[in-house]
């Protein structure tokens, strides 16, 4: 084409393009068929793990209407910018070609103004409704004070003598009775850390300097992970715990071992020393195995050393400054992320038995 035919195509009257007519029925078709496509694989998709709380289940049910409404908005944008790549795509022969000039269309604009406003206030109230249900104190609530570090949960419950004081639950097992309110009291001593127990659906983030709560009723018996939902160091995805919701009666039975821990048996006589080491068997397992392997502990954590490897050689003595004070020497191709507190938290008695029992079961020969 010259450049005279151009400027004549320009300002001559403007032909009609056979394609910008197209069928604003197919699109709507096209459009119904894929939201409806859409919701039904959004409802049959299995988002989240089994339900263990009594707010699991109105917030499955606003995920359910958050996707039947949404899931149309994100088709029909689809649908109108691929059919419109298409149908209205240049063909050859209409570069200079224009379809007619529009000046606005208030009713339209009135409409796709209304439409997104209804939706978004309706589902924001909606939404608000469900959040101040599954908030909503209730009678006998049980407050639990859980304590984020790097990187370990910590639990702390109300002593049923009514002291007043708090028994701590050292294992990474958050214990919990079925059917009983629970308040979670969060805090961190370090970094931000979020509570996360999925089975429950309720999160929240643990921050340094202030106590932030959350309420679940756990209304089924069972293990669930609580992972920390917030980055918050290299060890971040190795802060994993348990809850374990058990009955009434076995709970009761739980708190009252935790706040009468049996004696421990003194080594009697000649066997010493095997005393130490099944429980330090225990601490390891407890506090320990996430991060590394030791075989006679069944463990097989890889963000820090294998100790299978690593220890054989060295005495008690030196495993516990590793334990006590790991950052005093750091072991190569490792970073520092080993939790520095283990004296605090096990007693220097927890911090002997393991050390002993490391020490024996890498022994040599
Ligand atoms: C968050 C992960 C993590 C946890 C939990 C952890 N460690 Fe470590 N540990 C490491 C890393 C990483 C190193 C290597 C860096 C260093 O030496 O500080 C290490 C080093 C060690 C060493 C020195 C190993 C050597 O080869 O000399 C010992 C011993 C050890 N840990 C024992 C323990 C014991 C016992 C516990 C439980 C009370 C524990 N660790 C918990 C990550 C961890
Ligand atoms: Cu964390």
């Amino acid at each position: 084409m010259g450049l005279e035919e151009r400027s004549l195509a320009q300002t001559g009257p403007r032909p009609e393009r056979p394609h910008a007519r197209a069928d604003w029925k197919q699109m709507l078709g096209i459009g119904i068929v894929a939201s409806i496509l859409g919701v039904v694989a959004g409802l049959l998709i299995d988002w989240f793990p089994i339900a263990a709380s009594n707010e699991a289940k109105p917030i499955d049910t606003l995920w359910d209407v958050l996707i039947i409404a949404s899931v149309p908005v994100f088709v029909g944008v689809c649908v109108v910018v691929l059919f419109s790549v298409i149908k209205f795509r240049m063909r050859d022969g209409e570069e200079e070609l224009d379809g007619p000039p529009i000046h606005g269309n208030t009713r339209l604009e009135v409409i796709w103004t209304a439409i997104p406003a209804i939706l978004l206030v309706g589902l924001c109230t909606y939404a608000f409704i469900v959040l101040e249900d599954v908030e909503k104190a209730q009678a006998n609530t049980m407050e639990v004070r859980v304590v984020g570090e790097q990187f370990a949960w910590t639990f702390f419950y109300p002593n049923p003598d009514g002291s007043g004081e708090e028994i701590a639950a050292t294992r990474g097992e958050l214990y919990l009775p079925v059917n009983q309110p629970i308040k979670f009291n969060l805090q961190a001593k370090d970094v931000l850390h979020d509570f996360w127990v999925p089975a429950f659906r309720m999160k929240k983030d643990a921050v340094p300097g202030m106590t932030v709560s959350y309420r679940v009723t756990p209304n089924r018996i069972g293990r669930y992970p609580i992972v920390c939902a917030e980055l918050c160091g290299l060890g971040h995805a190795t802060m994993r715990a348990t809850a374990v919701v058990v009955s009434r009666e076995d709970f009761d039975a739980w708190l009252e071992e935790q706040a009468n821990p049996p004696e421990p048996t003194p080594a009697a006589g000649g066997g010493g020393g095997s005393g130490a080491a099944a429980d330090g068997k225990q601490l390891f397992t407890a506090n320990c195995a996430s991060c590394h392997t030791l075989s006679d502990a069944g463990a097989n954590g890889t963000t820090g050393p294998n100790l299978d490897e690593t220890l054989p050689g060295q005495d008690a003595a030196a495993i516990r400054t590793s334990i006590a004070e790991p950052s005093v020497e750091i072991v190569d191709g490792y970073t520092n992320i080993m939790p520095n507190d283990y004296e605090q938290r096990l007693g220097a008695e927890g911090v002997d038995a393991l050390a002993e029992y490391l020490a024996e079961v890498t022994k040599e020969g």
